[in-house]
């Protein structure tokens, strides 16, 4: 079982409310942003993670979502190269904060992008969405890469998800967390597969941390789900984040 001892969040710059979207909920408001960030910072705190929180970067609506700028496994760190045009700079000064906590930091590079939204650990192997952020080259790339490191990785092909983590999240202990798109796939067929309601797929994006699952606000029936696997729950808002496409998962690093 994978044990998690630290975080590192973006602030949410003002200009959070020109982030990507997809979603016809309307712009999210700033102040109601920051606010639900503080929250989940304690929940993630609540975890038992040392949380390191860095500034705002106004330039990038999307750095908020700072999961998607690197991978971080237990034996080392990769910056990624987002697909999003808009969010290709966002990578910078990353290496320098992974430095201070990873002796081993890699890259993706082009032709290749991968965004690590798309990649669901579990255990030593690495599940990749390829989807319109990650491409066939930057998973490959990351397979080598895992390999290098005595990890796995195998490819998840997507549609109609932003990234994989949209879909799946791993609960440790063999558990998948799962849309009925994607539970049937053959890649999950040795998990257990808990399949999240139509209605409440958006809480399919939730976050095991040592042994309790945060499961966003709103979502009853997923939270009953995975308390009967024998997890603890404990719940988030991250409403004004659904409103940009992002899930609880995006919103950290965590290692
Ligand atoms: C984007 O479209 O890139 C952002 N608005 C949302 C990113 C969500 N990230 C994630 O699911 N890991």
């Amino acid at each position: 079982m994978t044990l998690f001892h630290n975080a590192i969040v973006r602030r949410p710059g003002r200009s959070v409310v020109n982030g990507l979207s997809t979603s016809y909920s309307g712009f999210p408001d700033y102040e109601e942003c920051l606010r639900q960030h503080s929250e989940y910072i304690a929940r993630l705190v609540e975890c038992g993670l040392a949380v390191r929180i860095i500034d705002p970067d106004e330039e990038f609506p999307d750095s908020v979502f700072i999961e998607d700028v690197a991978l971080c496994t237990s034996r080392c760190a990769v910056i990624t190269n987002p697909g999003a045009p808009s969010r290709k700079g966002e990578i910078a000064g990353m290496k320098n904060i992974l430095e201070e906590y990873f002796e081993n930091i890699e890259f993706i590079y082009d032709p290749g992008t991968l965004e690590a939204g798309d990649i669901m650990m579990a255990g030593d192997h690495f599940f990749i969405g390829i989807s319109e952020r990650t491409n066939h080259n930057g998973a490959v790339q990351l397979i080598r890469i895992l390999q290098k490191y005595g990890f796995t990785g195998s490819l998840v092909p997507l549609s109609g998800f932003l990234h994989l983590k949209s879909g799946a999240s791993y609960l440790e202990n063999n558990v998948i967390l799962v849309t009925e798109e994607l539970a049937g796939i053959k890649e999950f067929e040795s998990y257990r597969r808990i399949i999240v309601p139509y209605n409440e797929r958006y809480a399919a994006n939730s976050l095991w941390l040592n042994g309790t699952v945060i499961v966003p606000d709103g979502f009853p029936e997923t939270k009953r789900l995975i308390e009967e696997t024998g997890c603890d729950t404990t719940v988030t808002d991250v409403s004004e984040f659904k409103k940009l496409d992002g899930g609880l998962s995006c919103l950290s690093l965590r290692f």
